[in-house]
């Protein structure tokens, strides 16, 4: 299956060069596209360079800073236009082992052919390195209530190592999400999920940055919070509406029993 691993960076000139080299190492046969939002420290330049080594390396350059989300979305479009049957999500600053991505690959090619393969930390099996006791609760915290707002049986929507079978991401009107952070990936998480994708997750260790400067803000958790809050307020409501309609038509159906499908009369 052809297959192309996109890195989003922004101000990674320090974790690139390596993440590239063990990605290119550890899945010789796919491609990787760098989305480089015209970062100052000059990462566009580094990831240029290594394209120019390597034909299997891509660079995506956008006009300045928008986000992870417009990146991804981004780095969808230059895949699908591309013919690419599996597109991964991967962080730059090695918090994501590309050691692992054989593992994740081997899932979303099995025989079962889920729509989204999530790396998982919050399975059996998974794990987080280094972490402060804060990023942790903060993390715990996220999935359970995208987990309670939405009803999304995953364990770790908030992860952003992943990969996409190309007919899920077609079928999703990308054009559309709105999510800029880490809600991001909730956004696309559910998206699949109620579209009656197939969700799996595997176990993946993730080992906090040890280079470079990460780009989670409060502002990137206050979208989280405020857009998964609004997605789960519409998604209750309309859960209660469609239970109210039920008990309603049974309800007349019991008054006037001719207006009820034969097979409930009595
Ligand atoms: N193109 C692009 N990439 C971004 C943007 N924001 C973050 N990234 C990249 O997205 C990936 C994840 O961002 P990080 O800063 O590592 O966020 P994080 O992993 O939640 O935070 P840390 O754990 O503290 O590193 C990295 O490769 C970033 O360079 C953006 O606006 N545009
Ligand atoms: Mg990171």
């Amino acid at each position: 299956m052809r297959t192309l691993v996109i890195i989003p960076t922004y101000d990674e000139r320090d974790t690139l060069p390596g993440t590239l080299a063990r990605t290119r190492a550890a899945v010789p046969g796919a491609d990787v596209l760098v989305v480089d939002d015209a970062s100052p420290d000059g990462t566009g330049a580094v990831a240029d360079a290594a394209a120019s080594a390597d034909p299997a390396v891509h660079v995506l350059h956008r006009a300045g800073k928008e986000g992870l989300g417009r990146a991804y979305v981004a780095g969808f479009g230059w895949a699908l236009a591309r013919g690419y049957d599996l597109v991964v999500e991967m962080d730059a600053d090695g918090s994501h082992r590309p050691e692992q991505l054989p593992a994740l690959l081997a899932r979303a090619a099995a025989s079962d052919a889920p729509d989204l393969v999530l790396g998982s930390r919050w399975v059996p099996g998974g794990e987080v390195v280094n972490w402060p006791r804060r990023r942790l609760l903060l993390s715990r915290a996220g999935n359970l209530w995208v987990q309670l707002a939405l009803g999304v049986p995953v364990r770790d929507a908030t992860g952003g190592f992943r990969v996409y079978r190309a007919t899920t991401l077609r079928a999703l009107p990308l054009a559309e999400i709105q999510s800029q952070g880490y809600c991001f990936q909730v956004d696309m998480t559910w998206r699949v999920h109620r579209a009656g994708g197939r969700v799996v997750e595997v176990p993946i260790s993730f080992v906090e940055r040890a280079e470079g400067r990460s780009k989670m803000t409060r502002a990137i958790v206050l979208e989280a919070l405020w857009r998964t809050t609004a997605w789960g307020v519409a998604h209750r409501a309309r859960q209660l509406r469609r239970w109210l309609g039920r008990v309603s038509r049974r309800g007349s159906a019991r008054q006037r029993p001719w207006m009820a499908p034969r097979s409930e009369r009595r």
